[in-house]
């Protein structure tokens, strides 16, 4: 069995937990943030067997894209100057970070 855990856009959250609940895969979703932009993304974790894995990365690539996306600057005051980035900076955030864990015991109680 192996865990896959997958860090995703707000945007393409309910696309992508719509085509696992079709697919009849299980997940749980956390609302998490980016370290880098700080703004909000959301991470699945999905339990799966070993030969479902595959199935499980094409919903994923499949309901995930990549956008630009705009940073402006903003003031630390009040705020944390370690972070401030005085110019705006354009990224391009993934459609989604996968990582695939491998699961030594899955029980559910
Ligand atoms: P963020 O950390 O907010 O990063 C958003 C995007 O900013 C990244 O997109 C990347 O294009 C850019 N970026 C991140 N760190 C950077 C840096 N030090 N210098 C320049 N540009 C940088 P993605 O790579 O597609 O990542 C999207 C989100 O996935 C990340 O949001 C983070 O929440 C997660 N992520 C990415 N790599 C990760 C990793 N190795 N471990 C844990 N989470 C990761």
């Amino acid at each position: 069995m192996k865990l896959i855990i997958a860090v995703v856009q707000d945007k393409d959250s309910t696309r992508l937990s719509d085509g696992l609940v079709k697919a009849d895969f299980r997940a749980t979703k956390l609302s998490s943030t980016g370290g880098f932009l700080k703004a909000g993304n959301t991470t699945f974790l999905i339990g799966v067997d070993d030969d479902k894995v595959e199935d499980v990365m094409e919903i994923i690539q499949k309901n995930c894209r990549s956008r630009d996306q705009l940073i402006a600057p903003v003031s630390p005051m009040g705020g944390n100057a370690d972070s401030y980035v005085p110019y705006p900076v354009e990224v391009e955030v993934g459609g989604a970070t996968v990582f695939v864990l491998p699961i030594e015991q899955f029980h559910q109680f």
